[in-house]
């Protein structure tokens, strides 16, 4: 255990326990651009699975952790039969896949769907439509999505090649968080006590913590290049609560796409990805081999107040030995010098913003951006942390005298319902179950990033907010200090926004507008809304269905930092929501 798998071409290899399996799931010899249909089981099974020397028995999709692979190439169909063996409610959440006209596919749990249950079977029917490169899945209930993930590989119709060279291998690199405890007991007793939740003990590379840990020296995640060829590494942060930094020694990465759309190509030796985002990379290995091995580097960005894990994942990337060399044996390659990257301090926001500011869309006439220019709602969101007071009976851990954490958007803490949303609005069952009185923008403004007003106390609610099929909307999130002033990546579920324009302090409606970017904004699925400042998204509204839109930091979920849009249907027949699929799941 613990080695990982050797790269190699595509159709590429899975990792299972270090074992490498081959997925023959591609057919080359298929010459044309029309879709295929690709089936998938995934069994929800318990898995013993030890780390740092801990054994504990996880939720995983057939036994796999990470979970197996899903390729696909851009507008093929995906049939994904899940199957729950296990005593946990279960959904699967197909994160940054558009969904079009298949919310009922989408997956988060009593949004979408109710959850799978014990002995329950649910078959997830999507096609993927105008997009290509790395996506994710992950389970989207409570906090199962720590063990439950792993990579979509969504490669280019064969008719419109990579807008950059093409990659001798192609590597997925999944960033998670390992913790030695049940994350179910850990979630339910954080919000038992009103307390922050207990920190994971690791980070992760495909799994793997690597040695940097104790009682980890051999699971670490290695990979294997030759000289003078570049390889393209698909990057997912399936981190629970922390954004990430990552490097490789004496290496330097080109940017060439985020969220499974192409970006304008730039270099940078650290990424910065935050929990949801995924980003794919050039990396050109050395021209001569190097006679030296190379750490490759994860470890947090933080800005929040409260406790973090702090530690740092490793992973090698090692120069496979020339064959014509036999001077090298084994044991000359443990002499080999050992490089470490440089990493970014764990509070380094102007490297972030530095960062997030060089991402651009490709913006080509081939790979267009298609930014709205005309508003037809406008929203402004806070959001942030606050309080719930402690139940009479208990005595609280949260962050002020007695009092629970909690969080919300303009105010709202989002109350989950006991029956899925988008059921509820098919049906025309919304009372009991919804409202659509979110406020569209604060109901008492206050200056959101100077001194937090005395009453930190939130309301709550099960509140979302209605748009008319094809509107063009203008969100702009803004982060509140209340409870120290923190980086929350939120992700919108069932589209792509353009990120025109961000800044620090409160947002000025007069004044900010100005230099909002409409011609070449990056387009993604999952943002990063900077610590004590402000983010401005476009998107049109053209998927009909209930989307979620929610901190991907796990916590911050649970706590209510949470909404959801709901799209009304067009009027003409392919601008409707379908009936749902005969097999889903109830309440
Ligand atoms: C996990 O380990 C426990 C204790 O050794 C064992 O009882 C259980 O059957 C194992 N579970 C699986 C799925 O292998
Ligand atoms: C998936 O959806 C398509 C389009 O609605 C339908 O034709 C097909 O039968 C579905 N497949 C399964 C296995 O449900
Ligand atoms: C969280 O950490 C505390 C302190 O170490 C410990 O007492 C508690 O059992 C942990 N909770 C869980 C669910 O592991
Ligand atoms: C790696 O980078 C370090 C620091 O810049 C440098 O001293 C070293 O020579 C480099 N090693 C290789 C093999 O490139
Ligand atoms: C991580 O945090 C612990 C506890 O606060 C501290 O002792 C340690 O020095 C920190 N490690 C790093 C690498 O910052
Ligand atoms: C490779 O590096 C090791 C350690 O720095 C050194 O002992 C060895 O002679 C080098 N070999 C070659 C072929 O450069
Ligand atoms: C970052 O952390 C360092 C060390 O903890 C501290 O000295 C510095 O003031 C912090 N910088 C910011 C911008 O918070
Ligand atoms: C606040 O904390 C103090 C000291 O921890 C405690 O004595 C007091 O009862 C608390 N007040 C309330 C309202 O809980
Ligand atoms: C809001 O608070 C900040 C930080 O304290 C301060 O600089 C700013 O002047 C305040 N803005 C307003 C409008 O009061
Ligand atoms: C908030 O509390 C402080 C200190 O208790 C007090 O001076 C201030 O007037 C309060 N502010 C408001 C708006 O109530
Ligand atoms: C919502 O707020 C009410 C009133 O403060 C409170 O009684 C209730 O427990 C809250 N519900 C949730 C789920 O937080
Ligand atoms: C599983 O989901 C059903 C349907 O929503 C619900 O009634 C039940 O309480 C859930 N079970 C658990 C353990 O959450
Ligand atoms: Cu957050």
């Amino acid at each position: 255990m613990g080695s990982s798998c050797l790269i190699s071409a595509l159709p590429m290899t899975a990792t299972i326990f270090g074992l490498c399996i081959f997925l023959l799931f591609s057919n080359p010899t298929l010459a044309t651009d029309a879709g295929i249909t690709r089936h998938y089981k995934f069994d929800i099974v318990m898995q013993n699975v030890t780390r740092l020397c801990h054994t504990k028995s996880i939720v995983t999709v057939s036994g796999q952790f990470p979970g197996p692979r899903v390729v696909a190439r851009e507008g093929d169909r995906l049939v994904i039969k899940v199957v729950n063996h296990v005593q946990n409610n279960i959904t699967i959440h197909w994160h940054g896949i558009r969904q079009l006209q298949s919310g009922w596919a989408d997956g988060p749990a009593y949004v979408t769907q109710c959850p799978i249950q014990t002995g329950q079977t649910y078959v997830y029917n999507f096609t993927i439509t105008g997009q290509r490169g790395t996506l994710w899945w992950h389970a989207h209930s409570s906090w199962l999505r720590s063990t439950v993930y792993g990579s979509i590989i969504i490669l280019p119709k064969r008719s419109v090649p990579y807008p950059f060279v093409k990659p001798y291998k192609e590597v997925p690199i999944i960033f998670g968080e390992w913790y030695n405890a049940d994350t179910e007991a850990i979630i339910n007793q954080a919000l038992q006590t009103g307390g922050g939740p207990n920190v994971s003990d690791a980070y992760t590379l495909n799994g793997l913590p690597g040695p940097l840990y104790n009682c980890s020296a051999k699971d670490f995640f290695k990979l294997k290049v030759k000289p003078g060829k570049t390889y393209l590494l698909r990057l997912i942060n399936a981190a629970m609560n922390d954004e990430l930094f990552f490097s490789i020694a004496n290496h330097t990465f080109t940017v060439v796409e985020a969220d499974a759309v192409y970006v304008k190509p730039f270099q940078t030796d650290t990424i910065v990805i935050t929990p949801g985002q995924t980003t794919n990379v050039l990396l050109k290995t050395k021209p001569k081999y190097p006679n030296a091995t190379f750490f490759m580097l994860a470890r947090p960005y933080v800005t929040g107040l409260g406790t973090f894990d702090n530690s740092t994942t490793a992973g090698t990337l090692e120069y496979e030995l020339p064959l014509q060399s036999s001077t090298f044996t084994t044991n000359s390659m443990k002499k080999l010098q050992l490089f470490k990257p440089k990493l970014p301090t764990l509070n380094d926001t102007s490297f972030v913003t530095n960062y997030s500011k060089r991402l651009r869309s490709l913006a080509t006439t081939q790979f267009p951006a298609q930014v709205p220019q005309k508003v037809d709602k406008q929203f402004f969101f806070t959001i942030g942390l606050g309080t719930n007071p402690c139940p009479k009976s208990q005595t609280c851990q949260g962050p002020t005298n007695n009092t629970m954490f909690s969080a919300s958007v303009n105010n709202v803490s989002f109350v989950m319902p006991t029956t899925a949303l988008l059921q509820s609005h098919f049906f025309g069952q919304s009372s009991g179950v919804y409202t659509s009185d979110l406020p569209t923008k604060p109901l008492i403004p206050f200056n959101y990033t100077g001194t937090p007003p005395n009453n930190t106390n939130v309301s709550n609610g099960t509140k979302v907010v209605v748009l008319p099929f094809n509107s063009n909307v203008e969100l702009v999130m803004q982060d509140t200090s209340i409870l120290g002033a923190e980086s929350h990546p939120f992700h919108l579920h069932g589209f792509n926004f353009f990120v025109v324009g961000q800044g620090f302090g409160n947002y000025n409606p007069n004044k900010d507008p100005a230099s909002f970017n409409l011609v070449d904004p990056v387009e993604r699925n999952t943002v990063g809304v900077p610590s004590g400042g402000w983010i401005a998204i476009r998107f049109l509204a053209d998927n009909p269905g209930v989307w979620f839109m929610h901190c991907h930091l796990e916590i911050h979920t649970s706590w209510g930092l949470k909404m959801a849009w709901l799209v009304l249907d067009g009027k003409l027949p392919n601008q409707k929501l379908p009936p749902p699929p005969s097999d889903l799941p109830k309440c």
